[in-house]
């Protein structure tokens, strides 16, 4: 990897994704950096540890459809309304979504494509995916990563109901012999209720049957790497250790969260619950009740293959790439860790200009790639050393002169390339280009 020529005009009249041309407008705010990333699609190459993952959750699904090749270009309304998000959640925003125009923007959840999954007809299905979102940098966010949906529904009559009571049943069986301890919640409760006009018997036997599918999930990708696939999980004698909580999407109630204990830290793996009514009325298949999940590859990954920082997934660097052999677990063994470079930039904020931190990161990775490593805000500069500790200063990332009504901010770039040592004539080079692409986008000074 290494950066990228230095953009000139940023915003250009069209942008070519995946082969079509498509009209940029004042919303526009998808980097070329993201755009180069969408035919990349790391879940479908061979060896690729997310690739391997995913085959490994799909053979714990073997009679639900497995789909992986829907194109990451979505409306808002798929993304969002059609999932009954309020019209005023902060993810529409430019700030934490890419738009391509008002019209287009990348998925930032694989959830999007239920409506049109369930109205295919399917009715248990895996859909395994790119999904894009604005972030900080650091070794765990990127803003390209992978989930997998999976749905199962039913008929919502009393079959419907024998089918699910019945797969509990055995599930209960299969999970009372496994080395596994859950700490569960209540199926439902006053805040995660049963939807309106749902039958609440259906509903708990409902969410009775998601965790208990996503625990076997669980116990077969994690008990995988305990079993001795890996030697650093889990030790063999030890419970794996799963942890539900309550949640909130807009689209499922009740809804959780789930964490696995790994290595001694809880990690958070996915979001599910009893899909929203509404959402099945939209696809036309009203007759049907089901659950969801959406699980993040990831983080799963990392801990699994023991891969340390997120942009190791983007390598194209042999030395990660060939450690790696499809549906197989294995540690991968880091080569040798090369110097970090910092450079700070500090400049002022005029009061009616505004720069959101994600917009100094896609300028960022923008410009120097998987260069950077991390973007930390750094405290006040010393040359106001009286503002320290006051309470209007408190926030030590930034804050506003008294007289000029200007903002400072400063920002600490860590680059370091995973692959080679970097000079300092080449980070230099790559500064200056962020120092004015900043100056060419925002209204700002830099100090
Ligand atoms: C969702 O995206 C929901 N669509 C999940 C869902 C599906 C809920 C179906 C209900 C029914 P959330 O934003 O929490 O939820 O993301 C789900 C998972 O994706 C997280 O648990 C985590 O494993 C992963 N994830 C989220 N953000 C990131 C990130 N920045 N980097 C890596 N993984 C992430
Ligand atoms: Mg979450």
């Amino acid at each position: 990897s290494s950066a990228s020529s230095p953009s000139t005009s940023p915003l250009p009249k069209t942008l070519e994704i995946l082969g079509e041309r498509y009209p940029t407008d004042d919303i526009t705010n998808v980097p070329a950096s993201i755009i180069s990333k969408i035919p990349l699609r790391l879940h479908t190459q061979q060896h690729h540890p997310l690739s391997t993952l995913r085959g490994l959750i799909e053979s714990a699904y073997p009679d639900f459809a497995h789909l992986s090749s829907l194109s990451p270009l979505v409306t808002p309304f798929q993304n969002f309304d059609e999932l009954s998000f309020p019209a005023d959640h902060p993810g529409r925003s430019v700030t934490d979504s890419y738009y391509i125009n008002r019209d287009l923007m990348l998925r930032t959840h694989t959830s999007t494509h239920e409506v049109e999954t369930f109205r295919k007809g399917e009715t248990k299905w895996l859909l395994t995916a790119d999904v894009y979102r604005r972030d900080e940098i650091d070794g765990s966010h990127y803003p390209v990563f992978h989930q997998v949906e999976g749905a199962r529904i039913f008929d919502a009559n009393a079959n419907g109901l024998k089918e699910v009571e019945e797969d509990n049943e055995r599930l209960e069986r299969l999970l009372a012999k496994e080395n596994i301890v859950i700490e569960d919640i209540p199926d439902v409760s006053k805040t995660n209720p049963v939807q309106e006009g749902h039958d609440p018997v259906f509903s708990e036997a409902l969410a009775r049957n998601l965790k208990l599918s996503l625990n076997t999930l669980i116990l077969r990708v994690f008990g995988q790497a305990t079993k001795g696939l890996v030697g650093n999980g889990v030790g063999k004698e030890e419970p794996l250790r799963v942890r539900w909580i309550e949640a909130y999407f807009p689209f499922t109630s009740p809804s959780f969260e789930v964490e696995v204990l790994y290595q001694g830290k809880w990690l958070e793996i996915l979001g599910c619950g009893v899909v929203r009514q509404a959402t099945l009325d939209t696809a036309g298949v009203q007759n049907k009740i089901g659950w969801a999940f959406g699980l993040g590859l990831e983080r799963i990954a990392m801990v699994l293959f023991s891969i340390p920082d997120i942009r190791l997934f983007w390598s194209m660097d042999e030395r990660f790439l060939s450690q790696f052999e499809q549906g197989k677990i294995t540690s991968f063994k880091p080569y040798s860790k090369y110097p970090s470079c910092f450079k700070d930039v500090s400049f002022w904020l005029s009061k009616d200009s505004s720069l959101h931190d994600n917009d100094f990161c896609d300028v960022v990775r923008d410009v120097a790639g998987d260069l950077v490593e991390d973007v930390k805000k750094v405290g006040l500069p010393p040359v106001y050393p009286h503002h320290r500790g006051t309470q209007a200063y408190s926030q030590i990332d930034h804050f506003v002169h008294s007289k000029t009504n200007r903002e400072s901010n400063c920002f600490r770039i860590n680059y370091r390339s995973m692959d080679r040592s970097l000079s300092n004539d080449e980070v230099n080079e790559i500064q200056d280009q962020v120092v004015s692409r900043l100056k060419q986008q925002f209204a700002i000074e830099v100090r």
